[in-house]
C-alpha cells in the first residue's frame, strides 16, 4: 500500500525556480541561437554550471549537444531544448512522490537532516496534508535538544489538530520515539511522524542518536520506518550533499526533501544532488507556508527549470 499526494499548484514551483530559469533558459536560448560551435558551446558550458546541475551532468549535456550539432548542424533552439529536457528527465527516472504504507498499524515516517534543513516544517506538512485526506495523525517531538523546538511542534500540531509526544527537555529521543509508536499504536493511528535533532557540531554523538532511534522504532514494529525523509536545504549546494553522505552511512534513507527552493537560483542543485546520492526526491519545499509543499515530479519540474 502507498500513500498518495494530491498534485495541484504546480505553479508554485514555476515561481519557486523562476530565478533560476530566468537565467537558465533565456541565457540558453540566446546560445542555442547561435549554432553550437565551440566558442558557444564553452558559453553554455558555464550558464549550466552556474545553475548548480553539477560536474557529471554538466559535462554529458555539453558532450551530446556538441554531438548533435555535429549531426545536426541545421537544429533549431527547441532541438537543443528537447536534448536537455529529455536527459535531464532521465535523471529522475523511477521517482515519485508515493509514501509506502504500513498494511496494518501505523505507519512510521522519520525525518532526519541537519538543524535548520527544514524538518520540522516538512512534518506540519505533510501532516496537514495527510490529515486533508482523513488520516489520523502523531507527532513525536524528537529533537529534545532545544525548548524551543517542542514549542514549534506543539505549535503546529494544535493548528492542524493531530495528537502529540513529548517529553522533558534534553530526555532520550530513542525514548520519544518508542512512546511516540505505542501511543500510536495504542490510538490506532494511521501515520506517526517522527522528529529528530540535527546537531551536526557533534557529528559522532548525532548519528549514533539517529541509529538508536532507528533500532528503537524497529524494535516496535519490525518494517517500520516505512519511509525515513532525509531534508536538504537546497541553498547549501555541495556542503550539503556533503553532510547527506554523512546520514547516508547511518540512516537507511528511502526519499530526499529539497527545501528552500524559492529563492535559490541554483535550483539545478535538485539535478545534482539526486545524481550524487542515488536516492529518489519525494517532496520539494517552496515556501514557509503549510500548503508550500509539492510531490516531485519530474517533467513538471525540468520544464519549470527550464522555462523560458
Ligand atoms: N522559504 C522557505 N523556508 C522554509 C522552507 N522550509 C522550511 N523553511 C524555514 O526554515 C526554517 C527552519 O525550518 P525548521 O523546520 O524549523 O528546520 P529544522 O531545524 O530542520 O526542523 C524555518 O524558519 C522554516 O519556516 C521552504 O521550503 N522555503
Ligand atoms: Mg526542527
Amino acid at each position: 500500500m502507498v500513500l498518495n499526494f494530491i498534485k495541484s499548484g504546480y505553479e508554485k514551483v514555476k515561481e519557486a525556480l523562476s530565478k533560476t530559469s530566468s537565467f537558465l533558459g533565456g541565457r540558453l536560448k540566446t546560445l542555442f541561437g547561435r549554432g553550437l560551435d565551440e566558442d558557444t558551446l564553452e558559453e553554455i558550458e558555464r550558464v549550466l554550471y552556474e545553475a548548480d546541475l553539477g560536474v557529471q551532468t554538466v559535462q554529458e549535456l555539453v558532450n551530446s549537444l556538441g554531438e548533435y550539432y555535429k549531426k545536426n548542424p541545421g537544429a533549431k533552439e527547441e532541438d537543443y531544448f528537447n536534448l536537455i529536457r529529455k536527459t535531464l528527465i532521465s535523471i529522475f527516472q523511477n521517482d515519485n512522490s508515493s509514501l509506502k504504507e504500513a498494511e496494518s498499524g501505523p505507519t512510521v515516517l522519520l525525518v532526519v537532516g541537519v538543524n535548520g534543513s527544514g524538518k520540522t516544517t516538512l512534518i506540519a506538512k505533510l501532516a496537514q496534508h495527510l490529515k486533508n485526506q482523513n488520516k489520523n495523525i502523531l507527532i513525536g517531538a524528537g529533537d529534545t535538544f532545544r525548548a524551543a523546538a517542542v514549542d514549534q511542534l506543539s505549535h503546529w500540531a494544535e493548528k492542524i489538530g493531530c495528537d502529540i509526544v513529548k517529553a522533558s527537555p534534553f530526555s532520550d529521543p530513542a525514548a520519544v520515539a518508542f512512546d511516540s509508536i505505542d501511543a500510536a499504536i495504542a490510538r490506532k493511528k494511521d501515520l506517526v511522524f517522527i522528529d529528530t535533532a540535527g546537531r551536526l557540531q557533534n557529528k559522532t554523538h548525532l548519528m549514533q542518536e539517529l541509529e538508536k532511534i532507528e533500532k528503537t522504532i524497529r524494535k516496535k514494529i519490525p518494517e517500520a520506518p516505512h519511509e525515513t525523509l532525509l531534508v536538504i536545504d537546497a541553498n547549501t549546494g555541495q556542503n550539503g550533499v556533503e553532510q547527506a553522505k554523512l546520514f547516508l552511512k547511518y540512516v537507511k534513507v528511502s526519499g530526499l526533501v529539497l527545501t528552500k527552493l524559492d529563492g535559490s537560483s541554483k535550483g539545478g542543485v535538485v539535478v545534482s544532488i539526486r545524481r550524487n546520492l542515488n536516492i529518489p526526491v519525494k517532496f520539494i519545499g517552496v515556501g514557509e507556508g503549510v500548503d508550500d509543499l509539492k510531490p516531485f515530479e519530474p517533467e513538471e519540474f525540468i520544464d519549470s527549470l527550464l522555462a523560458k
